[in-house]
């Protein structure tokens, strides 16, 4: 692929933005090379700035379920365009949008747009600790909750896990309130409770994980930190900010039937416009100003030109169920199709699979947590990666990352994804060899 004006565009960038880019990911820091700058994006397709055509496997991370430009997401948002960009006052459409995402996730009884993933969980940990008068946070290692200060924490040592700060400018004293435990592990989260009984306000975690590369939760486990919460008097978050509306309508909750207190939300619930949202149970969420005490505001919170990407995304879900199964359809053949391609080939790395997530990990371990993922050979991957990218294939640029496959992808795209990770990982061998 010639990406010489991406190239030339990445060197300019870093003139005026950090590191070239708005966020760090993006940068490709951890595969090497520099980033491809996309002009457009239709259904399954990127185009970047020299005209090459990728497969999108990352729907801007996310977000784009539908497929790129679905011609009535376009539509709807085009025709509210005329009528200026944003009130700082009450609209119509907040209600409907709020109704549509209550209907879908029924555990939310009332819910607060934001417009980030970011400021959902922010939000939701502030009110957890106004409702339950408790400072402590535990989350699980591996899993990520975007950039707030209480999230950018490093497991401690020791069974009271106390965190350390995972980024400067994060004081200790943040870091003292978050708890880190391995994912997938009853037992240490259990003891983490127990070694801090009564200052626990919740436990926040990403029902599916996406954050390490995607790490499914082992049978029970979801169910199980349910009951421990409710014995030890904890509040349980979903962070569904990746799987709200991907892994079923109702997102994960749905999918593996368990009812947290609160949930966040993000990615498509704007239909790639910013939008997030924290909600659940009434009598915590009714803490939040301006009827209680916990403060949370956003001048551009329920945006209307972002409610009505996010209203005319959720309202395909809901009414047409088969655009999820299609998503889940291929990723099960892009998968399935590169985990038989592996074995022909005499290779056993793992792939994680669940919905329309997926990781293909250069490890043979099982990945069920973020020790096993760290297994991975990331150099092999960075290979692989561009590679794929050098055959129209954009995957995430990070071995910890999850793919996140659309409904807009058709057995054309899998056949020419499936023959470009053969053609990969059969040069993988002949140069590892
Ligand atoms: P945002 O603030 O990026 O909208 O959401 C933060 C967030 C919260 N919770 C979960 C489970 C998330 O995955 C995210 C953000 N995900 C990353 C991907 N690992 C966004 C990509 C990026 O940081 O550029």
């Amino acid at each position: 692929m010639n990406t010489i004006k991406s190239k030339q565009l990445f060197e300019q960038a870093k003139k005026s933005i950090v590191g070239g880019v708005n966020s760090p990911v993006r940068a490709f820091k951890s595969v090497g090379g520099h980033p491809v700058f996309i002009s457009s994006a239709r259904g399954p397709y990127l185009y970047d700035e020299d005209n090459n055509r990728y497969i999108d496997l990352i729907n801007s991370w996310g977000p784009m379920l539908l497929g790129h430009a679905h011609p009535e997401v376009v539509e709807f948002v085009g025709s509210v365009l005329a009528d200026s960009f944003s009130f700082g006052a009450p609209t119509k459409r907040e209600i409907e949008v709020a109704e549509l995402i209550r209907e879908l996730v029924p555990s939310i009884e009332k819910i607060r747009m934001v417009n980030s993933g970011t400021e959902a969980t922010m939000a939701a940990i502030r009110v957890a600790r106004g409702f339950t008068q408790k400072d402590k946070i535990i989350k699980f290692e591996g899993c990520y909750h975007g950039h707030a200060d209480s999230f950018l924490i490093a497991a401690g040592s020791g069974a009271a896990t106390f965190g350390i700060p995972d980024s400067q400018g994060v004081t200790k004293k943040t870091a003292q309130d978050t708890l880190t435990v391995p994912y997938n592990d009853t037992q240490a989260l259990e003891a983490c409770l127990v070694a801090n009984a009564h200052e626990v306000a919740a436990v926040i975690l990403e029902p599916v994980v996406g954050n390490m590369g995607c790490v499914i939760p082992q049978n029970g486990y979801l169910q199980a930190v349910r009951r421990l919460c409710d014995a030890h008097g904890v509040l349980l978050i979903f962070d569904e900010v990746m799987t709200g509306f991907r892994l079923a309508k109702g997102g994960a909750q749905e999918l593996f039937g368990v009812k947290p207190d609160l949930t966040t939300l993000g990615k498509i619930i704007g239909g790639g416009m910013p939008v997030g949202a924290y909600g659940g149970r009434a009598d915590i969420m009714d803490m939040v100003a301006p009827l209680g005490p916990v403060y949370q505001a956003g001048t551009l919170s329920g945006n209307p030109v972002a409610m009505a990407s996010g209203l005319a995304t959720l309202k395909i879900i809901k009414n047409n169920p088969q655009i999820i199964e299609k998503a889940n359809r291929n990723t099960e053949q892009i998968a399935e199709g590169m985990r038989m391609i592996n074995t022909k080939l005499g290779l056993n790395y793992t792939i994680n699979r669940i919905g329309s997530m997926f990781t293909l990990f250069f490890t043979q371990k099982p990945v069920n947590n973020f020790e096993d993922a760290k297994t991975t050979d990331t150099k092999l991957f960075a290979r692989y990666f561009h590679e794929m990218l050098n055959r129209g294939v954009y995957l995430a640029p990070s071995q910890y990352e999850s793919l996140f496959v659309s409904a807009a992808v058709q057995d054309a795209d899998i056949q020419h994804i499936l023959e470009a990770h053969e053609d990969c990982m059969a040069l993988l061998i002949e140069t590892e060899a």
